[in-house]
């Protein structure tokens, strides 16, 4: 067998020693060997984030449970382009997979499912999944499916999302008044951050690093998981703990390429991406948790605004009543039924 480079990087370097040796067929280089179907999940996030570990690790456990058959590839932080081109790709077939949030660019296409995000709308992580993985999380996949994508069950956590700046802590609802912000592509952050009378701009997460550092935008809002992982503290003074939404990655599929998968290999990628998610979610809410003593380790100062006079703000503009009105009457009862009244 020939090695050039392109054969190289093809069957990559478990086969060259297989080559190299004359082991050709042998049956314990059988995981080494091209798997049936090899297919790929982009996501926005660092390699390091549990969104990123417990994907591969999932990925593991299904190389194994199909005997090799099926090997999900990971491509984290974006390398396959910011989430709207990923999102484009998923659609057209040429990615796989994606994990993207219901509030970003997925709204573009299922205007909807952005209603997790609405701001301060669940108290605590017990409502955000009593809603998600109940009739709430149920009506929206079945959103994503008529709109032709395939949707794995259990939605993978990002978390309640924090504002940080460089140029001020947000301690009243003033500080954000005309407030540069960056926020992910979808129409509710635009319509959440107006509400509080702030300026902002989408900007997909692959180019927030240097639009912070170049000081295009003043700040922006992440989980601490996020702010930590992507090195924002490196370009941000101040964190201002407003939890003012919470956030989390539906597991998308495309349809044609989830459909040539035979159904018992369906069901073992479906069964390790739920379980997973579930470890996953416990290891962001501990990180969350924790991490606000390692960010004031690495220089960020961080601060616990009372958040009342900000949900005032944002209900006197009428930010609730514009809210329900756009997602609907049945989408809006379904949220209520466990947040209890929004509007
Ligand atoms: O773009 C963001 O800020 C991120 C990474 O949190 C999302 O995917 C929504």
């Amino acid at each position: 067998m020939a090695m050039n480079r392109r054969n190289f990087l093809v069957t990559g370097a478990g086969s060259v020693a297989v080559a190299a040796s004359g082991m050709l067929g042998a049956p314990w280089i059988r995981r080494a060997q091209a798997a049936e179907f090899t297919y790929k999940v982009g996501t926005d996030l660092p390699a390091s984030h549990p969104l990123n570990v417990r994907i591969q690790e999932a990925a593991n456990a299904i190389r194994k449970e199909t005997d090799g058959r099926m090997e999900i590839r990971v491509f984290p932080n974006n390398q396959l382009g910011g989430d709207p081109d990923m999102f484009a790709q998923l659609r057209a077939g040429a990615l796989e997979f994606f994990t993207l949030s219901g509030a970003n660019a997925l709204s573009a296409l299922v205007p909807k499912t952005a209603i997790s995000g609405v701001g301060f709308a669940f108290k605590d992580y017990g409502q955000v999944f009593a809603a998600l993985d109940g009739e709430l999380g149920a009506h929206l996949r079945g959103l994503i499916t008529k709109a032709g994508l395939v949707v794995q069950d259990k939605v993978w956590d990002n978390g309640f999302r924090q504002i940080t700046s460089s140029t001020k802590a947000i301690r009243t609802p003033a500080d954000l008044q005309g407030m540069k912000i960056r926020v992910p592509p979808g129409r509710l952050w635009i319509s959440l951050f107006r509400g509080l009378s702030a300026a902002p701009t989408s900007i997909s997460f692959n180019e927030v690093y240097s639009a912070l550092q170049t000081k295009v935008v003043e700040g922006q809002e992440n989980a601490l998981a996020v702010v930590d992982t992507a090195k924002l503290y490196e370009v941000q003074k101040y964190c201002s703990m407003t939890s003012h939404m919470w956030d989390g990655f539906w597991f998308l599929g495309n349809r044609a390429a989830w459909d040539k998968l035979p159904a018992n290999v369906r069901d073992i990628v479906s069964k390790n991406l739920n379980s997973y998610a579930l470890q996953q979610r416990k290891d962001v809410a501990q990180l969350n948790a924790s991490l606000q003593a390692t960010l004031e380790g690495k220089g960020l100062v961080i601060n616990s605004p009372d958040m009342t006079a900000f949900r005032d703000v944002l209900r006197k503009s009428g930010f609730y009543a514009e809210q329900k009105q756009f997602f609907g009457e049945e989408e809006w009862a379904l949220l209520e039924k466990v947040t209890g009244k929004l509007a």
